[in-house]
């Protein structure tokens, strides 16, 4: 990697403890994902965008701020990223996916919030994510009550935070809020820009964000494949790369590695031997570089089909209609589109237990790993009817409940063997 110290300095970096954290990630990528066998060649990409996360991309960032270009960024999937292409913005999806500076974290939240809260709060208070530092908006959302209450601390702390409603219901009335709050957004995306958001421009964010996901579910198929052509844990880091890597780079990179992929499902090659147990991951999002669940499963003669997760088939599996002859007609095909999303903040919730048990045969998984983070409420709550309604459908389920610690690894991964024990037997 080059050197960005005087670029990570103007965006008031701290560069010390920055490069403290880089070094560790640095290792345990090479020990977690280069040691990997048998990986696709198309993963030479993102190990390369990987290894300029910090670097190349964000100064690809600030050239585009330096022509005008407003960045804009997010920590739900609920915030349309069609919306902010359509005034020539550029989209970020902030991560909080590690256990960075908790106790200035903790100095100003309970201790039992989520770790992705204290990351959010860990990686600003630390001054130590470019991507942060370098939004001209971050948007917040009202989902859970974890995150819309600390986004009233956060507010403070960032240049430009401005938080959307959201329903908690798929009714009517959800509906029109969600519209509603699309609509304040649109004005705020204008008024940010300066530029106005037309039919045409709204239809090219659409086309974008569209052949966007269109690759991840090509890829999200090809995974049903015996044995897998690729390994979980690549599939997780494409599906975090989404969120802040060039959309139309990143469209034409997933696609080289779909046409690899399939030329070795037809060659019978993959990651691990034909009959490995199967396993879908189900539940929160998990950020970069949240790595530890999909790891110690990998780890322990097991493999990894499929993601239920804001992080992976939740956040993509949705298209938007291109449809309609006014900007006002288009947003309601991008509402139809959001409100499908199945976030456990929603009550009643049905239609994700039944995506996983779909997912489940679609993939030819043996078996589903729900993940809660620890003190997630929406997940946690929701953790028991999914598991009692998986079991009843003959889906062995495993319910775990953690944080970004290392101290429960070892007891995750007792816990992961015996259920892949059981899986084996049935
Ligand atoms: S649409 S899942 S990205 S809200 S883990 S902060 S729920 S206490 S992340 Fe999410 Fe949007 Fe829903 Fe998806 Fe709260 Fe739970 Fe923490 Fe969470």
């Amino acid at each position: 990697m080059a050197d960005y110290t005087e670029m990570w300095k103007s965006l008031g970096i701290d560069v010390k403890n920055h490069d403290a954290l880089l070094a560790v990630l640095g290792k345990a990528y090479t020990d977690i994902f280069l040691s990997q066998k048998n990986r696709p060649e198309g993963m030479k990409y993102f190990d390369f965008v990987m290894s300029e996360v910090h670097g190349l991309r964000i100064k690809e960032i600030l050239d585009a701020k330096a022509q005008g270009r407003k960045v804009i960024g997010s920590y739900c999937v609920f915030v349309p990223e069609e919306l902010v292409l359509a005034v020539d913005g550029v989209a970020v999806g902030l991560c909080a996916g590690a256990e960075l500076n908790f106790e200035a974290a903790e100095a100003l939240l309970p201790r039992n919030t989520c770790s992705l809260i204290k990351s959010m709060f860990g990686f600003k208070l630390g001054k130590l994510c470019p991507y942060v530092e370098s939004c001209d908006v971050i948007v917040g959302e009202n989902t859970c009550d974890g995150k819309k209450k600390a986004y009233e601390i956060f507010r403070p702390l960032v240049k430009d935070l401005y938080v959307m409603d959201l329903p908690q219901t798929k009714s009517e009335t959800g509906r029109l809020v969600l519209k509603k709050e699309y609509r304040k957004f649109i004005a705020k995306l204008e008024k940010e820009s300066g530029k106005k958001i037309t039919v045409q421009s709204l239809k090219k964010g659409i086309e974008i964000v569209n052949a966007k996901r269109k690759a991840m579910i090509r890829l999200a198929a090809i995974r049903a494949a015996d044995p897998a052509p690729i390994s979980g844990l690549d599939a997780l880091l494409i599906n975090q790369v989404f969120f802040h890597d060039d959309p139309v780079r990143f469209t034409d990179s997933v696609n080289k590695l779909c046409d690899e992929l399939e030329q070795r499902v037809k060659d019978h090659k993959g990651v691990a031997p034909k009959g490995t147990t199967r396993i879908i991951i189900s539940g929160c999002p998990m950020a970069v570089p949240n790595w530890k669940l999909p790891m110690l499963v990998e780890t322990s003669n097991a493999v990894i089909v499929g993601e239920e997760s804001c992080v992976g088939e939740r956040g993509t599996r949705w298209l938007t209609e291109v449809k309609g002859n006014t900007v006002d007609e288009i947003l309601d095909a991008i509402t139809d589109r959001y409100f499908n999303v199945d976030c456990a903040v929603f009550t009643p919730n049905p239609s994700r237990v039944d995506y996983v048990k779909e997912m489940t045969k679609k993939l030819h998984a043996d078996g589903v790993i729900h993940y809660s983070l620890q003190f997630c409420q929406p997940y946690i709550i929701e953790s028991g009817p999914v598991e009692k309604e998986l079991e009843k459908s003959h889906i062995p389920t495993l319910r775990l409940e953690t944080d970004y610690s290392q101290e429960d690894v070892g007891q995750l991964k007792t816990r992961i063997e015996a259920f892949n024990e059981r899986l084996k037997k049935k």
